[in-house]
Formats: structure tokens, C-alpha cells, sequence
């Protein structure tokens, strides 16, 4: 095996897809993933610890900035603990919506039907709350840490999706409560709420819509 700047390195195996399995693949990975949606409803039918396991490994297999891994996810299935992050972030979005957001704000959200109260955070059976690590736990330095755990959560979403779950990407603001009640050290700070379950029966999501290639892309 041959060594860089004296570390090891192994031989990456990749996947061989001929050009038309992989023409197939990702037209079919897109179709899979456009069916995503936010949902706010949820059911309380209960997911296996090991599926939470997976959806955290598979987040935790994403990129990093020196490969730091600058994250830890925090999966909470207690109730009374759900229920304390309910009330305490409840409290905050009461504030947010009735005063601290902007009249703009509160215009742009209408169309999603999001108010200050989150029954979803007691109801659906597991919340992955998302750190992000601003230092190592030896104060180590981590680099990109915003970009990383971001790209982490992205590669959460989707695990979520393909195991036929649903979330949404909750940000109570402020959001330090969570690192009092969850208890987590100094190095870090709450990036991102996942709820993640089983949506409601006969759930109703917004009628809005995907930009097209041409609004998102330039082809150079
Ligand atoms: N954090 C609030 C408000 C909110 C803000 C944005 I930007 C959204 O896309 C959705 C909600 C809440 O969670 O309700």
C-alpha cells in the first residue's frame, strides 16, 4: 500500500455502472428524491432504535473539512424530555411570531402554514437534534464546520426519505435551549431539529413548487 506524506492510502473500489445505468440511475435517484416533502404532521407510530442508528451513520458518512467530522447528533425518544424541548422551543416561536419576525417574514412563510406552536415535537417518536462541534472535544480545531454539518443534515434528509420517514428542518430561534436541556459541552451548539416519523393519515403538505434546471442552473 503506498504511503502520502507518510499515511496510508487503500485502493477505492467504485462503482461500475455502464453510461446507461448510470443515465437510469440518477434519472431514477431524482424521481425519488422530488418526491420529498416537508411534513408537519406526524404520526406517533414508533420507528426502531436501529433505523435512527442507520439514518445517523449514514449522515455521519458525509464529507467534513479535514475530515474532522464536526457533528453529533443527539436522538431523543424520552418523552418528557420531547416534551420539554416542545415547551421551551414553544416559548421562543411564540415570541418569533408574534413580534420578532418581520411583517416580510411572516409573508413568506404564509404559504407553508407554519405558526409558533409545534405539537410534532412531542408526537413524532424520535427528534434527531443536530450539534455542530465549533472545536473538537480536546479543542482541536475544525475547519468548515458550517458547510460540513450542513452537507451532514443534507445526507440526513435523504436517508430519512429512503427510509420512507418524513421530517422537517426545524429551527427554533434562539435555539440554546436545547443545548441546556440535552446537556451537550461547550464546543457545541445547536445547528438543526429533525423530527422524524411516520406522517400523519390523509396529510395535506403545500401546493408550491420545485425551480426549474433553467432558474438553478448555468451550463458554462
Ligand atoms: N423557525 C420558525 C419559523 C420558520 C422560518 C423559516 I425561514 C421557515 O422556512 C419555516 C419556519 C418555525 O420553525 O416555525
Amino acid at each position: 500500500m503506498p504511503l502520502i506524506n507518510g499515511f496510508p492510502f487503500i485502493p477505492y473500489n467504485p462503482l461500475s455502472f455502464s453510461e446507461h445505468e448510470s443515465v437510469q440511475n440518477v434519472a431514477d435517484f431524482y424521481a425519488f428524491m422530488d418526491k420529498r416533502r416537508s411534513v408537519r404532521h406526524f404520526s406517533d407510530k414508533n420507528i426502531p432504535r436501529e433505523v435512527i442508528e442507520n439514518l445517523i451513520l449514514t449522515a455521519a458518512s458525509a464529507p467534513s473539512g479535514a475530515h474532522k467530522q464536526p457533528w453529533t447528533f443527539c436522538a431523543v425518544s424520552d418523552p418528557s424530555v420531547k416534551s420539554q424541548i416542545r415547551a421551551a422551543a414553544e416559548k421562543e416561536e411564540y415570541e418569533s411570531y408574534n413580534g420578532r419576525m418581520t411583517e416580510q417574514w411572516l409573508k413568506d412563510l404564509a404559504p407553508l402554514g407554519t405558526d409558533w406552536e409545534k405539537p410534532f415535537l412531542d408526537i413524532a417518536p424520535w427528534l434527531i437534534v443536530v450539534f455542530a462541534q465549533s472545536r473538537g472535544a480536546a479543542n482541536e480545531k475544525h475547519y468548515y464546520v458550517q458547510e460540513s454539518v450542513g452537507i451532514a443534515c443534507g445526507f440526513l434528509i435523504a436517508a430519512i426519505h429512503q427510509a420512507g420517514l418524513v421530517t422537517l428542518t426545524h429551527t427554533p430561534s434562539p435555539m440554546n435551549f436545547l443545548k441546556s436541556i440535552l446537556k451537550r459541552p461547550d464546543n457545541e451548539r445547536p445547528f438543526l431539529l429533525l423530527p422524524v416519523g411516520y406522517p400523519q393519515n390523509d396529510v395535506f403538505v403545500p401546493d408550491i413548487h420545485r425551480k426549474t434546471l433553467e432558474e438553478v442552473a448555468v451550463f458554462i
